[in-house]
């Protein structure tokens, strides 16, 4: 069977949602409003433009176009500069091993990120050429939990959403897979992931023989 693996990228591959959430508290603290790691759970795989009007929304702000183009651009100033010297070793544990197996097994590899920034930082952790297709912010019109991204990755497969396996960190991302239709792997706290059919905390739980069930399941 091939089956297509479509991976979210920030909080999945690279350990990159904390440079995001750092990035967003401080916007959200340069406008005086609050902004607690709760909330940050909500933004995990939203975009940008949706992430600042949440932001806004918590703290009862209106602002005018120009101002809100101005703190977007604000925003990823400082996530690059986070960013910035990332290499290989921001890699999450376990994520190549994963990778090769899924391409010795001859598995579709997929890239399902809300991010713009998704194919300079693949690039920046030497892992772009493992990607049979890239679907990214750059991509899509409608952001998770909308399936777009992962359905746009699919059909550039070729492969049936019921034949795609996702792996996600955000509850927003593992909603996207479900109504997508196809098999939701959460990577994180078993509790904020309760939607997703199957949670690990991270790759290292994930054995090459549950991905070989996932490849031998046939979908009818
Ligand atoms: C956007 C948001 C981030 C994060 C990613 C998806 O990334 O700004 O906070 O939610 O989407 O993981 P970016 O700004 O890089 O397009
Ligand atoms: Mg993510």
């Amino acid at each position: 069977m091939k089956k297509a693996f479509i991976f979210d990228l920030d909080g999945v591959i690279v350990d990159t949602a904390k440079y995001h959430f750092l990035a967003w508290q401080k916007l959200a603290h340069s406008l005086g409003i609050s902004f607690s790691e709760e909330q940050n759970e909500q933004l995990k795989g939203v975009s940008r433009v949706q992430s600042l009007e949440k932001i806004l929304e918590w703290g009862n702000k209106t602002i005018s176009e120009e101002r809100f183009s101005r703190l977007m651009s604000e925003k990823n100033e400082e996530y690059l500069s986070y960013i910035a010297k990332m290499d290989a070793g921001e890699i999450l544990p376990d994520v190549p091993r994963i990778l090769e197996h899924l391409i010795l097994e001859n598995q579709a590899i997929a890239l399902g990120s809300a991010s713009k920034n998704a194919r300079a930082i693949l690039e920046k952790v030497q892992l772009y050429d493992k990607f049979n297709t890239i679907v990214d912010g750059t991509n899509v019109s409608k952001a998770k939990p909308d399936p777009e991204v992962f359905l746009l990755g699919a059909k550039a497969l070729g492969i049936s959403p019921e034949n795609c396996i996702v792996f996600e960190d955000s509850v927003a991302g593992i909603k996207a897979a479900n109504i997508a239709n196809m098999i939701s792997i959460g990577i994180g706290n078993q509790e904020v992931l309760h939607e997703a059919d199957y949670v690990f905390n991270d790759f290292t739980e994930i054995k090459e023989e549950f991905i070989n069930q996932l490849v031998a399941t046939k979908i009818v």
